[in-house]
């Protein structure tokens, strides 16, 4: 039997833009790492180059760690890794690291352009520091001058929500992220759709305006988390 298509988990599917400056930062950051600490890892380019660089440090000197992945793909590449790996129903982590979509002055993120927002953030809210790492075309004079912001809903609510986000504050388009390829919408590891959101400047209160809608599980919005900024290169 040949098995097609079988997902490597040591190689990123996609291109990874400035790859030797973010593994510069990976490498800064496994310094981190101490013997027995759970970690809990994000999603994308960024993480997928932090972990490896974790796991090769624990390697060289022999320490042990125990990763929480933040999606099924990071949850693969622990796999491949030959790492141990929890959830933060049973542990939960020393620390985590993630990437981000954008940062502002403020230190407000948007996150969730790879679909795992929701796991990420629960990452950010479970773990007591978190770094984020992100190069310089991350930073941003305006939230949301380049990427739209992700939402996370029920697909249930559809039609309610869209309803709803028809007079939202600065609120410019909003789109049911398609899948890559395919018809019809992307579903979440959740089974939830996303809706990414183009606004002309983004208030503090959005997140929460948001997340009081029925329907909405999660946004892409991370405001208010102390974390510490490593920027590669
Ligand atoms: C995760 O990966 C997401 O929150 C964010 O959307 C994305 C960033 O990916 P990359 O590091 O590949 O730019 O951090």
């Amino acid at each position: 039997m040949q098995w097609k298509n079988r997902p490597n988990g040591l190689t990123w599917s996609g291109v990874i833009k400035n790859e030797e400056a973010k593994r510069e930062a990976a490498a800064r950051l496994a310094a981190e790492l101490q013997d027995g600490q759970t970690v809990g890892i994000g999603s994308g380019s960024t993480s997928f180059l932090t972990l490896q660089a974790l796991a090769a440090r624990a390697e060289r000197e022999g320490l042990s760690f125990t990763a929480i992945p933040t999606s099924i793909e990071v949850a693969n590449a622990c796999a491949a890794l030959g790492l141990r790996t929890a959830t933060l129903n049973e542990v939960r982590p020393d620390w985590c690291f993630d990437g981000a979509d954008e940062v502002d002055a403020k230190k407000r993120l948007i996150k969730g352009r790879g679909g795992a927002l929701y796991q990420e953030k629960l990452m950010m809210a479970a773990a007591p520091k978190a770094f984020i790492v992100v190069d310089q075309s991350k930073i941003v004079d305006r939230l949301g001058q380049n990427f739209a912001a992700p939402v996370e809903i029920d697909p249930a609510a559809l039609s309610l929500i869209f309803e709803q986000l028809q007079d939202f504050p600065g609120l410019e388009e909003v789109t049911l992220r398609p899948a890559g390829g395919k018809d019809g919408p992307v579903i979440t590891e959740r089974g939830n759709l996303t809706l990414d959101l183009r606004f002309s400047e983004i208030a503090d209160d959005a997140h929460t305006r948001l997340k009081q809608m029925s329907g909405v599980v999660e946004t892409g919005l991370f405001f208010g988390y102390d974390f510490e900024l490593i920027l590669a290169g």
